[in-house]
Order: structure tokens, then C-alpha cells, then sequence
């Protein structure tokens, strides 16, 4: 156990998160590393949420709320992260959850499946039953027919560049969270949440509530509307770019 004192208590306590995730079964060898890159850029970041992932955050849920057939992809890094926020923003909207891993194997999506469902996630499609996307060199391509492939707006957190692409040629709006501002996801999904994932979903969950009880279209398709995707990520760049130079000025 990590002490609350300690000055990079949060970091660790994900770290651990991520390894009782590995423990079980549910998050990849492969998860752990990448989870080390995302660090990297957070550090980068400043380990906060900036003003500009806020609003891609609130632009992410207007698209959520407004969706005809939304769905949530998740993979072994993100349900070893956020169980209990991923069950509570499916409670409040009703969307449902696709396990779509890279690192595909039958155990590993029953597992994160049932651990899903033990969280309180009760639409849990596995994929199991699925049809291939074309123009995708991973087991990623793999997808439920009920889901992803029939879904307009794709929440996908944590994704490779290549299923992004695929999904964005598709003509599906693409959702994702990655803290990674020039990975090939960032640069090529609808609106890209430049956050850590845990702090992302916090802020999602805070604003469908708000938005529910606001009960405004207007509202949700203006932010829609007005957003603009590559103008968000180079605030991103700015932030980065600030961050040093404060610290190179110290
Ligand atoms: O569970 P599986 O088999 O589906 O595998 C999941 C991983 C994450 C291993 C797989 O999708 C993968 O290899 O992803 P990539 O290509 O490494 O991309 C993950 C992106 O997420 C990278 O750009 C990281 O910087 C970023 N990232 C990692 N951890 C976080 C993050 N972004 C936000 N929050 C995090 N906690």
C-alpha cells in the first residue's frame, strides 16, 4: 500500500491499479508499457486537467448524449483504471460497453466482461459474435455487430492509430482519450480528450449529469458544432510548450 502522504501518491496508486489489473488477468504486459508513455506526456502536461481537454471533454459528452447508437469501447488499461466511473456514466446515459482489446484472447474478454458486470456495467457486448472491419491490421478489427459496427459515435479511450482511421473512414463520429497529443489517434478522431484517463471519465461523468438536468439540444449540438478538433490539440502543444519554459526559466 502507497501512503496519501507521499508526493506521487496518485501516480502510484494508478501503477498499482494497473498491476492488480495485470494481476487478474484483465490488463496486458503490453498495457503496463503503455501506460508508462502516457505518463510520460502527463508529466508534460503538468499532471492536470487543462482548460482545453475540459471542453473536449463537454464536446465528447455532447456527442455521447446526442448519438443514435453510441457505444464504449474498452480495453484491459481502462477497466483496470475506471470500473466504478465507466459503470456510473452507463447508468446515468444508458450507453452500452464493447471489450475490444488489441491483445486479443477469449479469457481475457470474459474476464474483463465479468469484472464489468460485477461493477455494475449491465450492457457488456464481448465481441464474440463479431464481423471484421475492413482496413484494420490488429485483432482490434474484430467488432460486435451490435456494436461498434453498427455504432455512429464510437467512444474509444486508450486506442491504437490504426482502428481510428478505420473507424473515422467509416464515417463514424470517433471519440478517444489519449494523452499523447501527436499519436495518430489524436490527429485523426472527431474530438480528442488529451487527459489522463481516470481524470477524463471523472469530468464525463460530472457532465452528463449536468447536461441531463440542463435537458438542452441546443446546447449539446452548438458544442458540437463549434468545436474543432485540431485547433484543441495545438492548445495542447501550447500547454507542453509552456510548461518547459516556465521550467527552463526556474
Ligand atoms: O488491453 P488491450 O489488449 O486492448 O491493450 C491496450 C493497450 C493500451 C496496450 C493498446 O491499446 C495499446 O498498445 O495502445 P497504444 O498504441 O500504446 O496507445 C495507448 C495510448 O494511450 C498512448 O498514446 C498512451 O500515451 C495513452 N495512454 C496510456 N495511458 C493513458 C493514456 N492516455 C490517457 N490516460 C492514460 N491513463
Amino acid at each position: 500500500m502507497v501512503s496519501e502522504r507521499h508526493p506521487r501518491y496518485r501516480s502510484l496508486a494508478l501503477r498499482n491499479k494497473l498491476v492488480r489489473g495485470y494481476e487478474k488477468g484483465i490488463t496486458s504486459a503490453h498495457g503496463l508499457i503503455a501506460h508508462g508513455r502516457g505518463e510520460a506526456f502527463d508529466y508534460l502536461l503538468g499532471e492536470k486537467t487543462t482548460e482545453n481537454a475540459l471542453e473536449a471533454t463537454k464536446v465528447a459528452c455532447a456527442y455521447l448524449l446526442t448519438a443514435g447508437h453510441p457505444v464504449i469501447s474498452v480495453n484491459g488499461n481502462t477497466v483496470a483504471l475506471a470500473p466504478e466511473e465507466i459503470a456510473e456514466f452507463c447508468t446515468i446515459t444508458g450507453i452500452p460497453v464493447e471489450v475490444n482489446l488489441f491483445h486479443r484472447s477469449v479469457e481475457r474478454i470474459t474476464k474483463i466482461a465479468d469484472y464489468l458486470r460485477a461493477c455494475g456495467v449491465t450492457d457488456v457486448m464481448t465481441g464474440l459474435d463479431s464481423v471484421e472491419l475492413a482496413g484494420v491490421a490488429s485483432e482490434r478489427a474484430k467488432v460486435d455487430k451490435r456494436g461498434i459496427f453498427a455504432a455512429d459515435v464510437v467512444f474509444v479511450p486508450l486506442e491504437d492509430g490504426d482502428r481510428a482511421q478505420a473507424l473515422t473512414r467509416l464515417g463514424k463520429v470517433v471519440l478517444t482519450v489519449d494523452l499523447n497529443p501527436i499519436s495518430r489517434t489524436a490527429l485523426t478522431s472527431t474530438v480528442t480528450i488529451v487527459d489522463e484517463f481516470t481524470r477524463a471519465m471523472k469530468n464525463l461523468v460530472g457532465f452528463a449529469k449536468r447536461f441531463q438536468a440542463e435537458n438542452s439540444q441546443y446546447r449539446l449540438h452548438t458544442l458540437k458544432a463549434t468545436f474543432n478538433n485540431s485547433e484543441n490539440l495545438k492548445a495542447s502543444y501550447a500547454a507542453i510548450q509552456r510548461r518547459l519554459q516556465v521550467l527552463s526559466l526556474r
